[in-house]
C-alpha cells in the first residue's frame, strides 16, 4: 500500500448496500462477501487487504458448498447406497478457491462481484496457501480421485490425517544447498475445513494384550496410552453436480487435558507431557523418500488414522440398521459383506492407498473378533471382502516393513493377530505346495533377520479382495516380481491394473484457461461435456490441419510461457527468455527418476555450444531448461543433484557465449500451484526413469493434456501415452525393462571403465570434477554413483538420451509440424482422465454405483 489508498476500494454504494444486506440491487455474492467481512472476519471495507478479501470470498463460497454437502450427506444417509472409502496418508490438494468456483460454475459471477468491491480475482486467488499434505504423485493422485469421485457422483469418502505441518518448504542456499523450513499452512486459519468436535474416537497404544483362557481366539487389550481422534471435514465438490463428498481428516488430541496429580505436585512439565505426546501424532507429514521407515511416530500415525477411520465407518454402518439375514446377531457382518449370500462385498469397500493403511486389516480383525465376538473365519471373510490394495512401487527398498519388536511394543494385540494370520496363511500355502520351505520363507508375513520385520505388502495382499498396480507395465511387474508367489498361490484373477489418471478440471480447465476456451469453441460443445468425457478431445484431431487453429494453439503456448517468465521474474528476480523451447522436469528428486541424467545432458549441450563458432551457434535451437522438486531431507545424493543443478545454472546463465541459446533454472519449493504455472508452458517434458522403476507417473499425463510433448523412457504410463498419441509424437530412448537386470549384472561382474563405455559422459563428469561449476570435490559422491556400480544405468542410456535430445531439437525447428504433434497429443489424452480411472475402481473393484442428488 502506498499510504494514499482510497478506502473503501471499489464502489462504495455496493459496499454500503452489502452492509445493510437488504438492497435488491446488490447481488447475493457481494452481499455474502460483505457479510463475511463484517461478521466472520470482524473487519471493514476500510482496512481490507487481499488476504482478507480472499478469506471473505472463501467463506462465501464455503456457504454454497455447504448447502450441497448437506444435501449429499442426507441423501446418502437416506438411500444407504454402498460406499467406498479411500484411505490415504497423503492428500495433496493444492489450492481450493479457484477449483471450487469452477466446479460450482460461479467463477464469472464472483469475478464481477469482487471487482465491484475493488479487488482483482487473480490477486486474491494468489493469497491462498496450498494444502500440501503429501509428498508427490501418490498424494496428488488421491486428490484427483476425490475430484473425480464427486464429479462422477460416487459415494466416495476420503480418510486422512490433518497434519499441523505439510511437506516442508524448500529453500535454496546461495551455495545451492537445499534447506528445509516448516510449512505452517494452518497459520491464517483454514476456511475449507469444518471442525467436528462432536465426532471423536479413542485410540489406544501400548499396554498389554492377554489372550482369553477359553480358547476362542479372543483377547483383551488394556492399559497403555489413549488418545482422542477429532474429525475435520473438507468438502469435495463435484464438477457441475450437486454431489459434494467428504474428506475426513483426523487430528490427535490428548484424552485428558493434563495430569492433575503431577500438576498439583508442582511438576508442570510432567503434567503436560502426555498431552504433548498425543498432539505430536498428527503434527507433521513425513517427508519420506522411500527408505526412512521404522520410526515409531510414523507407525503411530498409521494406526491412529486407520483405527479412527474404521470406528467411523463401522458406526455409520450400524446406523443404517440394515436387515439381518445370515447372522441375525451381527449387524456389522450383514451390512458389511453378505459373504454367504454372494461373493460381493455389499456395503463398504475400503481402498488402501499403498501399504500405509494396512494396519486396518488386523484392526478390523481385532474389532470383529474381540469386540463383536465373531469367529475368526467369519471375521476374515469380511476383511477379505472389504479391502482393496493399490501398489505404487516395485522398488525393493521402498516396500514397507515394520520391526516386530516395535509393533509388539506399540500394538501388542495386532502383533498377535498378524502372527495368527500368518499361521493360517502358511498352513494353506503348505497344503498347496507341500514341502516347499523356500516358498514359505518368501511368502511369510514375517521376514527373518535381526530384528524380524513385518512385510506390509504381503499383509495387504492376502488381506485384500483385489490388488492392483497403477499402469500396465507396473501391474505386470507386480505380478512377476514382488507378488509372484502370491499370484501362483491365489490365482491371477485377484491381480489387476488401473492405470492412473488426472483430473482435467484442475489440470486443464483451471491451469490453462485459454486453451480450455479454445477447445470448447472448437469442439462446439458445452465445456461440461468434454470435461466430463475427455475422449471428446479427439474432435480436435482434424484441426491439426487447420492453419488458423494452429496459430491460435501456438499463441496460447506462447502466452503461457510469458506467464511463467513473469512468475520467475516476480518471485526470483530472474529474466527468462520466452523465444525458446521450454524443457521441464518437475518431480521429487530421486536417483531412479534420473534428474542427474538430465543435468549431465545440459552440461553436454553447454560444452557442445562452447565448442561451436558463433555462426554455428546461431543455427542452433534456443532452449530454457527448468527443474523443480524436493529431495527428502536425509537423501544426500538427491541433495547433491540439486546443488549441481543450481551451480551449473549459475555458470551457464552468465556465459555470454551461450546464454542466448541455453538457460537453466531450478525453481525452489515445487508445489501443486507452481505445477499449474509450469505445465501449460512446457514444449517438452522429461520422464526419464530407468526402465521398470517408475510405476506410472502422472505429470506426464498433465503435460501431454496441455499440448506438451514427452521425452521419456519406455516406462510406467509413458508407454500407454505413446499407445494413445502415437509413437511418432513421443521421443523415446533408453534400454527396455527386460534388459535392466542383465545390465546391472554386467556392471557388477564385468565392469567396463566409463571412458571406454561412454566417452561423452566421461568428459562431462571430468568437467564437473575439474571445477567448471565451482569446486568439484563436493560432487564426487554423486559422480561416483555413476562411475562405480551405476545402478540406474546412466552409462547405458546416456548416448541414446543425447540422440533423443537431438531429435527433439530437430523436430522443434519445424515449428508447424511441432504444433501439429502438440494438438494431436492433447486430442488423444482422453484415456488419462481420473474419471475413467475412478469408474474402473467403482465398477471392477468396489461394485459401486453413482447416486445422484436430485
Ligand atoms: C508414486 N509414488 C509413484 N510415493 O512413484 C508414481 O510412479 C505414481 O504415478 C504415483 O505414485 C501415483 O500412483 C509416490 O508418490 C510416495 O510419495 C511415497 C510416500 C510415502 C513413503 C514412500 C513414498
Amino acid at each position: 500500500a502506498t499510504g494514499k489508498e482510497v478506502w473503501p476500494k471499489g464502489d462504495e454504494k455496493v459496499w454500503k448496500a452489502g452492509m445493510r444486506g437488504v438492497d435488491q440491487d446488490v447481488s447475493d455474492i457481494t452481499k455474502s462477501f460483505v457479510n463475511h467481512v463484517q461478521t466472520s472476519l470482524a473487519r471493514q471495507a476500510y482496512n481490507l487487504d487481499n488476504l482478507g478479501a480472499y478469506q471473505a470470498a472463501a467463506l462465501s463460497v464455503r456457504d454454497s458448498l455447504l448447502v450441497n454437502w448437506n444435501e449429499t450427506q442426507l441423501n446418502y444417509t437416506r438411500k444407504t447406497p454402498k460406499r467406498a472409502y479411500y484411505l490415504s496418508l497423503e492428500f495433496l490438494m493444492g489450492r481450493t478457491l479457484d477449483n471450487a468456483l469452477l466446479n460450482l460454475g460461479l467463477k464469472d459471477k464472483y469475478r464481477k462481484g469482487i471487482e465491484a468491491l475493488g479487488f482483482n480475482m487473480e490477486d486474491i486467488l494468489e493469497k491462498e496457501r496450498d494444502a500440501a499434505l503429501g509428498n508427490g504423485g501418490l498424494g496428488r493422485l488421491a486428490a484427483c480421485y476425490l475430484d473425480s469421485g464427486a464429479s462422477q457422483e460416487l459415494p466416495l469418502w476420503g480418510y486422512g490425517l490433518r497434519y499441523q505441518y505439510g511437506i516442508f518448504q524448500q529453500l535454496i542456499s546461495p551455495e545451492g544447498n537445499q534447506l528445509e523450513a516448516p510449512d505452517p499452512w494452518l497459520e491464517n486459519q483454514n476456511p475449507w475445513e469444518l471442525p467436528r468436535l462432536d465426532v471423536t474416537y479413542e485410540v489406544r497404544f501400548y499396554g498389554q494384550a492377554e489372550r482369553n483362557q477359553d480358547g476362542n481366539g479372543r483377547a483383551t487389550w488394556t492399559g497403555g496410552q489413549e488418545v482422542l481422534a477429532v474429525a475435520y471435514d473438507v468438502m469435495i465438490p463435484g464438477y457441475k453436480t450437486k454431489t459434494t463428498n467428504n474428506l475426513r481428516l483426523w487430528e490427535s488430541r490428548p484424552k485428558r487435558g493434563f495430569d492433575l496429580n503431577s500438576f498439583n505436585a508442582g511438576n508442570y512439565e510432567g503434567a503436560v507431557e502426555s498431552s504433548n505426546s498425543a498432539a505430536a501424532i498428527t503434527s507433521v507429514l513425513y517427508p519420506n523418500d522411500s527408505t526412512t521407515f521404522g520410526k515409531e511416530l510414523r507407525l503411530k500415525q498409521q494406526y491412529f488414522w486407520t483405527a479412527a477411520s474404521l470406528q467411523d465407518i463401522l458406526r455409520r454402518f450400524k446406523n443404517t440398521g440394515k436387515p439381518i439375514a445370515e447372522f441375525p446377531d451381527c449387524k456389522i457382518l450383514n451390512s458389511m459383506a453378505s459373504t454367504h449370500l454372494s461373493d460381493d462385498p455389499s456395503d463398504a469397500a475400503i481402498q488402501l492407498n499403498d501399504t500405509h493403511p494396512t494396519l486396518a486389516i488386523p484392526e478390523l480383525m481385532r474389532i470383529l473378533i474381540d469386540e463383536e465376538e465373531l469367529s475368526w473365519d467369519e471375521a476374515w471373510k469380511i476383511v477379505n471382502n472389504t479391502f482393496f490394495y493399490t501398489n505404487h512401487t516395485v522398488l525393493p527398498e521402498a516396500l514397507e516393513k515394520w520391526p516386530v519388536p516395535l509393533v509388539e511394543h506399540v500394538l501388542p494385540r495386532h502383533m498377535q493377530i498378524i502372527y495368527d494370520i500368518n499361521l493360517y496363511f502358511l498352513q494353506a500355502v503348505e497344503k498347496k505346495f507341500p514341502g516347499d520351505r523356500d516358498r514359505l520363507a518368501r511368502m511369510s508375513l514375517i521376514e527373518e533377520g535381526y530384528p524380524k520385520q513385518v512385510r506390509m505388502a504381503h499383509l495387504a495382499c492376502i488381506g485384500s479382495r483385489k490388488v492392483n498396480g497403477v499402469a500396465e507395465l507396473h501391474s505386470d511387474l507386480v505380478k512377476t516380481t514382488i507378488l509372484k508367489d502370491f499370484v501362483e498361490f491365489e490365482g491371477v484373477s485377484k491381480f489387476g491394473n488401473v492405470t492412473n489418471g488426472v483430473t482435467p478440471r484442475r489440470w486443464l480447465d483451471q491451469c490453462n484457461v485459454e486453451l480450455s476456451d479454445l477447445i470448447t469453441k472448437t469442439l462446439k460443445v458445452d465445456k461440461n461435456v468434454w470435461l466430463k468425457d475427455l475422449t471428446k478431445l479427439e474432435g480436435l484431431l482434424p484441426f491439426a490441419e487447420n492453419k488458423k487453429f494452429r496459430e491460435q494453439w501456438a499463441a496460447i503456448k506462447q502466452r503461457n510461457k510469458e506467464r511463467l517468465a513473469h512468475h520467475v521474474q516476480s518471485t526470483l528476480g530472474l529474466t527468462v527468455r520466452t523465444d525458446a523451447m521450454f524443457d521441464v522436469q518437475i518431480k521429487r528428486l530421486h536417483e531412479y527418476k534420473r534428474q542427474t541424467l538430465n543435468i549431465l545432458g545440459v552440461i553436454h549441450r553447454y560444452l557442445t555450444l562452447k565448442g561451436m563458432s558463433p555462426a554455428e551457434r546461431k543455427k542452433s535451437n534456443r532452449k530454457v531448461v527448468f527443474f523443480a522438486g524436493k529431495a527428502a531431507p536425509a537423501y544426500y545424493i538427491a541433495k547433491l543433484t540439486i546443488r549441481l543443478i543450481v551451480n551449473v545454472a549459475r555458470v551457464i546463465n552468465a556465459d555470454p557465449d551461450t546464454k542466448d541459446y541455453l538457460q537453466l533454472y531450478f525453481l525452489p519449493d515445487y508445489s501443486v500451484s507452481l505445477a499449474e504455472v509450469l505445465i501449460p508452458a512446457s514444449d517438452i517434458s522429461q520422464h526419464i526413469s530407468t526402465a521398470g522403476t517408475e510405476a506410472s507417473g502422472t505429470s506426464n499425463m498433465k503435460f501431454c493434456l496441455n499440448g506438451g510433448l514427452l521425452l521419456g523412457t519406455v516406462d510406467g504410463a509413458n508407454i500407454e501415452i505413446a499407445e494413445e498419441v502415437g509413437e511418432s509424437n513421443v521421443f523415446f530412448f533408453g534400454h527396455l525393462t527386460p534388459a535392466v537386470e542383465d545390465l546391472r549384472y554386467q556392471h557388477t561382474y564385468h565392469p567396463v571403465p566409463i571412458e571406454q563405455k561412454c566417452p561423452g559422459l566421461a568428459k562431462v563428469l571430468d568437467q564437473v570434477s575439474a571445477g567448471l561449476f565451482g569446486d568439484g570435490a563436493p560432487y564426487e559422491p554423486l559422480l561416483n554413483t555413476i562411475r562405480q556400480g551405476d545402478y540406474y544405468l546412466l552409462t547405458d542410456d546416456f548416448d541414446s538420451y543425447i540422440a533423443a535430445l537431438a531429435m527433439v531439437d530437430e523436430a522443434y525447428l519445424d515449428r508447424d509440424e511441432w504444433i501439429k504433434k502438440s494438438i494431436r497429443t492433447t486430442a488423444k489424452m482422453g484415456k488419462f482422465s481420473s474419471d475413467r480411472a475412478i469408474l474402473e475402481y467403482a465398477e471392477s473393484y468396489w461394485n459401486l454405483e453413482p447416486t445422484s442428488i436430485a
